[in-house]
């Protein structure tokens, strides 16, 4: 099930990624790694591999990584992404580093880089969360640009065929298919249905950080946070054993807190895959495997030994990773239904 593919960064115009300095500088202590969610994670580790390769931080790399995707009008991520089904785009992120800080905004509107206000609250207040009108004031007192509000064509597109039906009932976020009422209308691929990037990485001083920044659901009632910014749920970090990422359905990856659990497992001695998939496991155990087959839900997970792994409750999951020895490759999950 499990399949590799090997992305000739060549081809995709990327150029060098430095790996044979990395080498022949021959870097002392740990071997940095990151992985990200999604195939929009290959060019994100880009970014955080060039911080990564020169024994910079992971903190920097999960941000300066993602930073990438909320740039990228293409992907469901960042202000480009579907709206709720007022209209507007609001945004979810969460950073957490190696000593346990973390930061995160919701409901945001209007600032290109949630992200980067997410790691401001974690390192200039007292406080974890800010959501909505005070995260956006925060930000804008940080010194970052409010963007006017306007959808992207795809976006517009999207939330304009929504508009016909505009069922106001519980999203079913299904992301594993190309198919149904939130399919992704939004690119012309056909291939993408998710609206978030996570990102993990082990740095060469032996720490590790995460990231996850997100649109949520397309189409969400308005005001509704997923999983994204809320730490032990979408993200969670524990620079003594490991950390954990989540992607798919927000409400069912709260409702076990996820992240955390996965965290938990590996500190039981679980490795990463083995860890989110008992975590994927214990979610089927709790909703019952029906109500599962219409929902997604994926972890990835990284060890403090840079051993990483990921699970995922449907088919069509899939993570990159980017480290020396593998350079930057796409990964199939696995998966339980
Ligand atoms: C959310 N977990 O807001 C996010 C959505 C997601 O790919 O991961 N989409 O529920």
């Amino acid at each position: 099930m499990q399949r590799r593919k090997f992305l000739h960064l060549s081809s995709l115009g990327l150029g060098a990624l430095g790996f044979t300095s990395f080498k022949r500088n021959g870097l002392l202590g740990k071997k940095p790694v990151v992985i990200s969610t999604w195939d929009v994670g290959i060019r994100a580790n880009m970014g955080a591999w060039n911080i990564l390769s020169k024994k910079g931080n992971a903190l920097d790399a999960v941000e300066q990584g993602v930073i990438i995707t909320e740039n990228e009008i293409v992907c469901c991520v960042g202000l480009g992404a579907n709206p709720d089904r007022d209209g507007i785009v609001t945004l979810d992120a969460s950073i957490m580093d190696h000593q346990s800080n973390c930061g995160s905004v919701a409901f945001l509107e209007g600032i290109k880089h949630p992200i980067a206000v997410a790691r401001k609250v974690m390192e200039k207040t007292p406080h974890v969360l800010l959501v909505g009108e005070g995260a956006q004031k925060f930000a804008l007192s940080e010194g970052f640009a409010l963007e006017e509000k306007k959808l992207s064509a795809d976006a517009k597109k999207a939330y304009n065929e929504w508009l016909k039906e505009s069922e106001y009932k519980p999203v079913i976020n299904r992301e594993n298919n190309g198919h149904g009422p939130f399919a992704p209308t939004h690119l012309s691929n056909g291939e993408y249905n998710h609206d978030t990037i996570g990102m993990l990485a082990l740095d060469v001083h032996g720490n590790l950080s995460g990231s996850c920044t997100t649109s949520g659901q397309g189409f969400k009632m308005r005001g509704r946070v997923g999983d994204s910014p809320l730490i032990g749920a979408g993200l969670f970090v524990d620079n003594e054993v490991g950390a954990a990422v989540a992607t798919g359905q927000g409400e069912d990856i709260i409702r076990i807190a996820g992240c955390h659990l996965v965290v938990e497992f590996m500190r039981q001695g679980n490795n990463p895959e083995q860890a989110c998939k008992k975590a994927i496991e214990r979610l089927i155990q709790k909703k019952g495997k029906e109500k599962c087959k219409d929902i997604q839900v994926a972890f990835i997970a990284l060890n403090k030994n840079g051993e990483y792994g990921a699970y995922a409750l449907q088919k069509k999951f899939n993570y990159a990773v980017c480290d020396a020895d593998e350079k930057n490759v796409l990964i199939d999950s696995k998966f339980i239904l």
